[in-house]
């Protein structure tokens, strides 16, 4: 049998550290390839800036940790190689403690700035803003509908007995006139409308199981849960089309449960507003 020498080792190691490096290279450029981007998909809210922000600041020091450690380890293991005597201690307590409390205050400072964030965001604020609406969406087995309160900004009242699938699935009351204006969108045949620049409050539930509204240009994602209601806010800023991707796995169709928000700019918005006053049926728009 052939004896595996030092070189044919080397040689194997050498030829596997390409390999890898080449998969991570291919999966990055075909990654970037299939989105057209390479990093995080556009912001387009304002009360999310301060995830982006925090978000830089995490990846630049876990980078750098990353990068410090790796040449370190890379370094030792160079170093190693080289000395025909591993050397051995069994314990550094300074060392120890050092590294445990830096860690220890870096997370601390991240779990605070994120905390800080955590709850700008989920308070509400729409009585300080300028301009604010509310918009509830509701998911179901594998679409999204939203209900607006229409002009007069006034929800009506709903009742189940009121449910029809086609022509009512809200239940809205027909004998409330705060409802009389509401526009009910059906997700599936068109998108979800919001205004540019609005204080705009979703409030979430869901006609069957946990689902959950993920809008990644908006940076919200929140479930979406049968009996309850949940809240996001968000101040859309950019008009245009964003992808709503369902973010629990509901069921066999859940792949499909895709929707749209489109962002229109204020007149626009107004004009829609009095053009659907009414629809209680969940058409298109
Ligand atoms: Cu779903």
């Amino acid at each position: 049998m052939q004896q595996v020498t030092e070189r044919d080792n080397r040689r194997a190691g050498a030829v596997m550290t390409l390999l890898i490096g080449l998969v991570l290279v291919a999966g990055v450029a075909s990654t970037v390839y299939a989105t057209k981007r390479w990093w995080l998909p556009p912001l387009v809210s304002a009360a999310a800036a301060p995830i982006d922000r925090l978000f830089n600041i995490i990846m630049v020091s876990i980078g750098i940790v990353f990068v410090l450690t790796q040449g370190l380890l890379a370094w030792f293991v160079w170093k190693a190689a080289r000395s025909p005597r591993a050397l051995y201690w069994h314990e550094s307590k300074r060392l120890e403690s050092t590294w445990t409390v830096a860690t220890a205050v870096i997370l601390t400072v991240f779990i605070v700035m994120g905390y800080q964030i955590w709850l700008t965001l989920h308070t509400p604020t729409a009585a300080a803003a300028e301009k604010s609406t509310v918009v509830e969406v509701w998911g179901q087995q594998f679409f999204w509908t939203a209900r607006y309160p229409g002009p007069d900004g006034q929800f009506g009242k709903t009742d189940p007995q009121f449910v029809d699938f086609q022509k009512n699935p809200f239940g809205i009351d027909p004998n409330d006139p705060a409802g009389k204006d509401d526009i009910v969108i059906d997700g599936s045949k068109g998108p979800i409308v919001m205004p540019a620049d609005y204080h705009v409050t979703v409030k979430l539930s869901s006609r069957d199981v946990i689902h959950s509204f993920f809008v990644p240009n908006l940076r919200v994602k929140m479930d979406a849960v049968p009996g309850q209601v949940t809240e996001v806010y968000v101040q859309p800023t950019e008009p245009g089309r964003y992808e709503i991707a369902c973010a629990e796995l509901c069921g066999v169709g859940h792949f499909a449960m895709r929707g749209e928000i489109e962002v229109l700019p204020e007149t626009d918005w107004q004009a829609w507003l009095q053009q659907h006053a009414g629809q209680h049926g969940g058409t298109a728009q």
